[in-house]
């Protein structure tokens, strides 16, 4: 087993591993910026590093502040969280490199998925169901390009393959606009990510944003713990997850499930990911795979037992999975809202100190937050404060759960979007279930 790690991150997600190794052993060594050396998990690490002044760029993206901690600390590995470091390919090299073990994939598989022509052509192969489009990027023959767009039906959309997350994307309704769009495209592409590749693929009009999650190990065990719907999101961020996603089959869940586990033994993932697909008329769509833990990683926690974090450390220490796929049971229903530091209309940040806290508690609630009385939000960084997460024997407990944990909860000093998940956990179409990606900006417009 790993001795001890370096957490190189932040927030939530920092306590969260920070428990984790606590429960396994683990020594801890917690890496911060200058604005945060009150934080919660600063304060329980069994050693902190200050790396740097509050910028990120200069403290949580410093790669040379980050490895230099761990060597001064004698630490044996580091887990980047989510955001940040996570998901770059030459940061894990270099920790490798440099003799420590990175806490996720192999760089090269982080690389692969970075570039999503090469993630797609990879998934492909190994059998997961993806978008029918262009199979690759979009070439210099205009004509073949047309060709392409009038087999695929409009409306079609272009992609950045250096892009991901919502970044680089442009909807094309017709012929007239393609060429120039894919120009206009590949040109932003080229200044924001530095790679102007980019491809096509037909655009699905309403359809339900579905995830698997996966944890793989060193040994040629994969594992899929079912799925997770983030359909709730405004602008690319999500807002409330749930798991598992509404109307999906033990049949089809198993059938896409596997399909996932199959495809990391094929590439020999390691580590915990996550599969996005696109779900419309029954059918699954692969987009993108995440190679970190996610945000939403509790609600697929709640249904499974499994301790995704504990798995990612006992995998990085060379272990085998604790589970096989037929020890996982899909159990009730979870639902997890983030909690953001913005106004719950405007969604202004709103950073500050927190003069009064009060999480709510009871039967299947968890909150994972690094909040506290006089905790003060920097406005440095991402603006999620927290995640409060409920579980229920169906999804109507589960939701029932949550609407009495949110009027239980407070948050005072600042702004949160608290109201916000008031409203939607009220919502008839959200309690209904099963809503596409764009309810929730509907829903907002009103
Ligand atoms: C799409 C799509 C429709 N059709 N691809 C946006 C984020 C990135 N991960 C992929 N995205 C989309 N890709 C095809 N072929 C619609 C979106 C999309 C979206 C996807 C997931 C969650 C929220 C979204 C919001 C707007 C657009």
């Amino acid at each position: 087993m790993l001795d001890k790690i370096v957490i190189a991150n932040r927030g939530e997600i920092a306590l969260r591993i920070l428990r984790a190794c606590k429960e396994l052993g683990i020594k801890t060594v917690a890496v911060h910026s200058t604005a945060d050396h009150s934080q919660k998990h600063v304060r329980l690490a069994d050693e902190s590093v200050c790396i740097g002044p509050p910028s990120s760029t200069e403290s949580y993206l410093n790669i040379p502040a980050i490895i230099s901690a761990a060597e001064v600390t004698d630490a044996m590995g580091i887990h980047p969280g989510y955001g940040f470091l996570s998901e770059n390919a030459d940061f894990a090299e270099r920790v490798e490199q440099s003799g420590f073990s990175f806490i996720g994939p192999k760089a090269e598989t982080i690389r692969i998925m970075g570039d999503k022509v090469a993630a797609i052509k990879a998934m492909k192969k190994a059998g997961v169901p993806t978008v029918p489009g262009s199979d690759g990027p979009i070439g210099k023959d205009d004509k073949k390009t047309i060709a392409i767009a009038a087999k695929i039906g409009y409306p079609v959309i272009i992609k950045a393959s250096g892009g991901g997350g919502g970044r680089g994307m442009r909807v094309v309704h017709s012929e007239a606009t393609l060429i120039h769009s894919i120009a206009m495209t590949k040109t932003e592409a080229a200044n924001t990510f530095n790679n102007d590749v980019v491809y096509m693929e037909k655009y699905l009009e309403n359809p339900r944003h579905i995830e698997i999650q996966v944890i793989a190990d060193e040994h040629g065990n994969a594992i899929h713990l079912g799925e997770r719907d983030c359909s709730m999101q405004r602008r690319h961020q999500k807002v409330v997850e749930e798991a598992p996603a509404p109307g999906i089959s033990v049949a089809l869940r198993s059938k896409i499930g596997e399909r996932c586990a199959k495809a990391c033994q094929d590439i020999g993932y390691r580590g915990a990911g996550t599969f996005e697909f696109l779900y419309e008329n029954g059918e699954f769509y692969f987009i993108e795979m995440n190679t970190r833990v996610q945000v939403e990683h509790p609600v697929t926690e709640m249904i499974t037992g499994v301790d995704i974090v504990r798995e990612q450390l006992r995998i990085a220490s060379g272990m085998e999975l604790s589970y096989k796929q037929k020890d996982i049971k899909i159990k009730g229903h979870s639902i997890e809202c983030r909690i953001n530091a913005e106004d719950a209309k405007t969604f202004i940040p709103s950073p500050g100190k927190i003069t009064t806290y009060h999480a709510p508690g009871g039967v299947g609630v968890r909150v994972d937050s690094h909040l506290y009385t006089g905790y003060s939000v920097p406005p440095h960084y991402d603006s999620m404060i927290g995640k409060l997460i409920t579980h229920g024997e169906t999804r109507e407990i589960a939701i029932a759960r949550m609407r009495t944990a949110l009027d239980e909860m407070v948050i005072e000093g600042i702004n949160s979007n608290l109201d916000l998940h008031r409203d939607i956990i009220r919502d008839g179409t959200f309690i209904t279930g099963g809503m596409n990606i764009h309810y929730l900006e509907k829903k907002l417009d009103l």
